[in-house]
């Protein structure tokens, strides 16, 4: 059962520190629409949502929320919240509408323009290079499997930045590489829809490597406050048996400390790179290129949202493809308790401890929470009101997670809500809603949800102490 407490009540007198930012974020493909307007190419996920299955219902990113032309009133409503920062992500197929090459100046300009709103509107940009949308000419070179994609995305970033950094201080490279990689390779939930462990162990060291020359082409161009937003599931075995710690430990591996390790560390976990190279999908380094991905960073970024249990054993088929490379004999177990409409358990603890483990990990990182949220069926009623107590529940504890982590002593620095609006969540199309604002989408209204409203309050209450 949801408890649902008064955002004052629940964080009380604990403060965050003064300066700590207070964002919302989105990504380009789940919001914008507009997908052939001003030159834009195709992507990855226009190519796969248009494929007949791979969505639920067959929803596509073609309108979304219709961002592209409406971008004014959504920072209006960011200001409105009190939201001191926003992040967002650039379309690589907006700039570069076949993924290199010709430049399209008409995308460029839609993002000076999104920029310079929210700069007028005291909005600070968080900005990201790549959530996903691989233009889909690369993905026909071989897309991220293909080595010399991580060149093209550090020319890529090369483009945004020489347009942009004049306005935007705060960089990041990629969005949850583990998603692209495993995800769209390995159990080809998402984009590209393989189903390929070599592909996906090379589009692993790819991202990795592309994130590493991307990093070089923005501290070149001067960019001074840059990370790498990763995701992070912590991974427990069901019981103490060997088998069990094993699934758990591979797991735990591609998901959380493959990534990790390599940018913070400049190695792979050892355990990792056997279990790839034993299942026949070897990590594709060549040498120079762990120095090349451990680039110094200024803060890391923390996508978390549940934690998982795994056994050893048979996979039903109700579980589906696995997305981990020699994951086959592993099987994830349901949540205990209250699950989210994306049937995610809800944890706040092992967010703090999280936070901890990330802190003692990557000591002199700084920490900054760029996704955390939760989607619920929620609806506008009579009054024109959207009441989403669990969501507030989940947000408060949420947040009252991190301050618990920062009173443990872990530096973070920041907090972005997921996500700013109700969006195209991927292969689970619009029927799931993240956002602390509702979208109507046949009419494309926006209406603040209680949640929204309760951050709001948080935020308020923040500022009135800082
Ligand atoms: O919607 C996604 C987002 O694009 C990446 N992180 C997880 C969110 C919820 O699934």
């Amino acid at each position: 059962m949801t408890v649902t407490v008064a955002p004052e009540e629940a964080l009380g007198g604990r403060a965050f520190p003064p300066g700590f930012v207070f964002g919302a974020a989105t990504a380009a493909y789940q919001i914008e629409g507009s997908v052939d307007a001003d030159g834009r190419g195709p992507s990855i996920w226009d190519t796969f949502s248009h494929t007949p299955g791979r969505t639920v219902r067959g929803d596509t990113g073609d309108v979304a929320t219709d961002h592209y032309r409406r971008y004014r009133e959504d920072v209006a409503l960011m200001a409105d919240l009190g939201l001191s920062a926003y992040r967002f992500s650039v379309a690589w197929p907006r700039v570069l509408p076949t993924g290199a090459g010709r430049v399209e100046q008409r995308g460029l300009d839609f993002y000076r323009r999104l920029v310079d709103e929210l700069l007028a509107a005291g909005v600070e940009p968080w900005l990201t290079l790549y959530h996903w949308d691989l233009p889909q000419g690369l993905q026909d070179r071989g897309g991220w499997a293909d080595r010399d994609t991580a060149e093209r995305f550090a020319d890529y970033a090369a483009v945004v930045v020489e347009a942009l950094g004049d306005r935007v201080q705060h960089w990041s490279t990629l969005n949850e590489p583990m998603c692209s990689a495993l995800l769209g390779h390995r159990s080809g939930q998402h984009a590209p829809g393989l189903q390929d462990p070599v592909a996906a162990s090379r589009a692993v060291h790819h991202l990795l490597l592309g994130h590493g020359l991307a990093a070089g082409r923005l501290r070149a161009a001067g960019v001074g406050s840059l990370g790498i937003t990763l995701n992070f599931t912590p991974t427990h075995p069901a019981t103490d048996a060997p088998a069990d710690r094993e699934a758990a430990r591979l797991l735990d591996g591609q998901q959380n400390r493959v990534f990790l390790d390599a940018v913070v560390r400049g190695a792979y976990p050892e355990d990792v790179v056997a279990d790839l190279a034993a299942a026949g999908a070897p990590l594709p380094v060549r040498g120079g290129d762990l120095e090349v991905i451990a680039a110094p960073l200024d803060w890391l970024g923390v996508n978390y949202y549940f934690e998982q249990t795994v056994r050893a054993g048979t996979r039903p088929p109700e579980k589906g493809e696995t997305s981990f490379i020699g994951g086959e004999g592993v099987v994830e177990l349901d949540p205990e308790g209250p699950t989210t409409t994306m049937g995610w358990g809800i944890s706040p603890g092992a967010f703090t401890r999280l936070l901890q483990w990330l802190g003692e990990r990557a000591p002199d990182l700084p920490l900054v929470v760029t996704e955390n949220g939760s989607a619920w069926p929620d609806e506008v009623d009579g009054e024109g009101h959207v009441h989403d107590p669990e969501r507030v529940d989940f947000l408060v504890r949420h947040l009252a997670a991190v301050v618990d982590a920062i009173d443990a002593g872990v530096d973070v620095r920041g907090y972005f809500a997921w996500s700013l609006m109700d969006n195209f969540e991927w292969a689970r199309g619009y029927a799931q809603r993240f956002g602390l604002v509702h979208v109507d989408y046949p009419t494309q209204r926006r209406t603040v949800k209680d949640s929204g409203h309760a951050y709001a309050a948080i935020l308020r209450q923040h500022r009135g102490r800082g």
